[in-house]
């Protein structure tokens, strides 16, 4: 098959935008400067999160392309771009979230596994494809069905890339065929972002995008898709990618206890400042995002100058733009929120805290310590940075 490369050949990367963050080179992983994140609401795709396990792969000779359907299903077939084209397009506004999402500040407070990241391996963009109820359907497969007649549950989704974790073997992640088959789940088979083709970084020339999940499930370049009576097997399902508690460690823990993450829990972060910022005394603007989800919306975001004693809410920067809307277009359900407040800085040092509250009141915890496990996941910890005063400025 075309476009296979071995899992330690990075020979025909890409190129990338300069001003990017690289935290780990091969497999190339890198995040955008925290100002660059908030500076629009749809993140263009140069500034967009890179988050891989293996070489990007090389796929050419798009007519010949097919994703193989296989498995559980009455009519084992071939779909090809252009099957995936003739159904309806859709764009659906999503805020793509890596589970590793601030670890940096997590493995401050006690060492943790994996790629180090600050508050930007998360973005917003407006993802084009067919929903995968429609393509199901297509297969043969009702909408809003649970199990198939031959005890299919689970959708499966392999990719063409290699990766070390699956012994040089392709990524793969699943999710239960009640959300694959809900239109309202606004799940994609996506060839474009943010109005253009998919680029390879991305996925191209296919991916999942599994909205408001967190964004290991979206793999990208598909290869095959297999419906599995159980949950998917690979790596990243069992051995990576789990919620648990701060008392595991890497002596006690056992993987089969716990399920896989996959709405991810309700986050913000002040992207206009860095951790530690000299300001000049008065009016210092906080800007930053805020997402949940499970298609939960954001309700709100406080702002704090006195350890969470105190609160003002900050306001909505920018509402949805109006530049990809199609005839199928979606709500912005699954999209973050971009917010901004102004606060008044005197002390010579001041730390500010946001924190987000989605439509169920669910609400950000307070201390990255309640919430520290072994994999660095989930840090969605109040966001603190702290302001100097400069005194060259006094
Ligand atoms: N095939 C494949 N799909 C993948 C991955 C990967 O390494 N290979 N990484 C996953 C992870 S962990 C995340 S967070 C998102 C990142 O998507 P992006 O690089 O488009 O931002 O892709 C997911 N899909
Ligand atoms: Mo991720």
């Amino acid at each position: 098959m075309p476009g296979i490369r071995g899992p330690s050949d990075y020979s025909q990367e890409p190129s990338r935008d300069p001003s990017l963050k690289i935290n780990a080179k091969e497999p190339f992983n890198a995040e955008p400067p925290r100002s660059a994140l908030v500076s629009s609401y749809v993140t263009p795709v140069h500034l967009f999160y890179k988050r891989n396990h293996g070489p990007i792969p090389i796929i050419d000779h798009i007519d010949n392309y097919s994703v193989s359907v296989t498995g559980l299903i009455d009519n084992p077939t071939k779909l090809f771009i252009k099957d995936i084209m003739s159904l309806p397009k859709y764009n659906v506004t999503a805020t793509l979230q890596c589970a590793g999402n601030r670890r940096t500040a997590m493995s401050k407070v006690r060492n943790v596994r994996g790629v180090g990241w600050d508050v930007s391996a998360i973005g917003n963009a407006v993802w084009g494809g067919a929903k995968l109820a429609d393509v199901l359907e297509l297969l043969g497969i009702p909408k809003l069905t649970s199990s198939t007649g031959l005890g299919g549950r689970h959708v499966e989704f392999v990719s063409v890339d290699r990766c070390k974790e699956e012994n040089g073997g392709p990524y793969k992640a699943s999710i239960p065929l009640n959300q694959a088959t809900n239109p309202e789940a606004d799940v994609l088979l996506a060839y474009e972002m943010n109005g253009e083709i998919l680029n390879r970084d991305h996925g191209y020339p296919l991916r999942l995008v599994v909205p408001g999940v967190i964004g290991a499930r979206s793999v990208k370049w598909l290869d095959s898709i297999n419906l599995l009576a159980e949950e998917c097997q690979g790596f990243f399902m069992q051995k990576d990618y789990k919620m648990f508690p701060p008392s595991v460690n890497w002596d006690n823990i056992d993987w089969s206890s716990r399920r896989p993450q996959m709405d991810f829990p309700v986050q913000s972060a002040i992207c206009s400042l860095e951790d530690v910022q000299m300001v000049k005394p008065g009016k210092v603007s906080i800007k930053g995002y805020a997402v949940s989800g499970g298609g939960r919306g954001i309700e709100r975001v406080d702002i704090s100058m006195d350890g969470g004693k105190s609160w003002v809410e900050a306001s909505r920067t920018q509402k949805p733009g109006k530049d990809y809307i199609s005839e199928h277009n979606s709500s912005d359900k699954w999209a973050w929120v971009l917010f901004e407040a102004t606060i008044d800085v005197s002390q010579s040092t001041t730390e500010v805290i946001a924190k987000a509250v989605d439509s169920a009141a669910n609400v950000q915890p307070e201390n990255v310590e309640s919430v520290w496990n072994l994999r660095g996941v989930l840090n969605t910890s109040w966001h603190r940075v702290l302001l100097r005063l400069g005194h060259s400025n006094l």
